[in-house]
């Protein structure tokens, strides 16, 4: 275990970790990532090389203090619908219990999304006999609103397996759009009071420009590709996730959770390794940007290391950019 944590460095050394989603539970900083692991299989747009088996979770009594590795609270052979690939999990407080979102692959290597629940933020967790019925693809991300709605955010390009959903079912030969045809955006679903399950079918989100014009699956800059998250900040909902093949964080905002989100900018500049992914909390006063990088690995894809920064907001409500390397 390291003794301190410092802004840009990996907050833990012994295990890879990445995608971390970080709240504030009980006071403290809880982080939820994916958990790196090395192993010999091949290494693809299909994403095999992320073949993680099992869940840490890491906290911070504040961000002077050490970062505690709670150790491993949920694996993949507890998980009797998953078959393998634990990719980027969320966690969500509510009913007095605390939920971890997470996605597999089932036993016919269909992405799907379940949950494991705790009634302590460091688990361990207790996953569901089955995944969400009607998910799909990866990387849940939960909001709970200020009215208590909770809603799961969710979807991923490629090995993510979003462009195989477009007709509402699995198609395995399905493809991204065309570039000149608006790209495809992230899912949202609102959950049901118990958490546990969609209220009705799961919805497409629509970015769009500052005219209104949907952005455009060409547009890699700025077209959704995995990763979303999405806090609010001074009445706006905030969208952020990756562009996936450039490498940003970006962002978009809306005044309904449920969009159109307009876009507005870039938050995180690219880091070392294929991936970005990242979190925004607040910690009393100010905000931070979760994020990793595979700087610590010498640049291996899939040995990621979760590091954090300050971000900070224009007077406007946008979002100044990070670049993760600058001293
Ligand atoms: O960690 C596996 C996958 O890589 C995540 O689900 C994506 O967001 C990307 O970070």
């Amino acid at each position: 275990m390291k003794t301190t944590t410092k802004p840009n460095k990996p907050i833990v050394e012994h295990i890879y970790t990445a995608d971390p989603s970080a709240h504030v539970f009980e006071g403290k900083i809880y982080i939820y990532p994916s958990h790196d692991i090395d192993h010999d299989g091949p290494t693809n747009d299909n994403g095999d090389q992320y073949a993680m088996e099992d869940y840490h979770v890491l906290s911070m009594d504040n961000f002077a203090s050490p970062c505690v590795d709670h150790g491993e609270v949920l694996h993949l052979r507890d998980i009797p619908w998953a078959k393998k690939q634990l990719w980027a999990p969320d966690a969500a407080y509510k009913n007095n219990t605390y939920y971890l979102f997470f996605p597999a692959r089932d036993h016919d290597e269909i992405f799907r999304i379940g949950i494991a629940t705790s009634k302590n933020p460091a688990g361990p967790f207790t996953p569901q006999e089955s995944y969400i019925p009607g998910s799909f693809s990866i990387d849940p991300a939960v909001l709970v609103d200020d009215n208590d709605k909770a809603y799961v955010y969710f979807g991923g390009l490629w090995g993510g397996q979003l462009e195989k959903w477009q007709t509402g079912s699995f198609d395995p030969n399905g493809k991204e759009p065309a570039p000149t045809e608006p790209a495809l955006g992230p899912m949202v679903a609102e959950l049901s009071e118990d958490m546990l399950r969609f209220k009705g079918d799961p919805q497409e989100i629509k970015i769009v420009d500052e005219a209104g014009n949907p952005i455009l699956a060409g547009d890699e800059e700025r077209r959704f590709f995995e990763g979303a998250w999405v806090h609010k900040y001074n009445g706006y909902y905030y969208l952020s996730y990756s562009t996936g093949t450039t490498h940003y964080i970006v962002y978009a905002m809306s005044k309904n959770p449920l969009g159109p989100y307009v876009y507005k900018g870039k938050i995180l500049t690219p880091v070392i390794g294929w991936t970005t992914h990242h979190s925004i909390v607040q910690f009393e006063d100010k905000w931070y940007l979760f994020y990793h990088d595979s700087s610590l690995s010498g640049g291996v894809n899939h040995k990621r290391s979760v590091k954090y920064t300050e971000l900070t907001y224009n007077e406007d409500g946008t979002i100044q950019t990070i670049d993760p390397y600058k001293e």
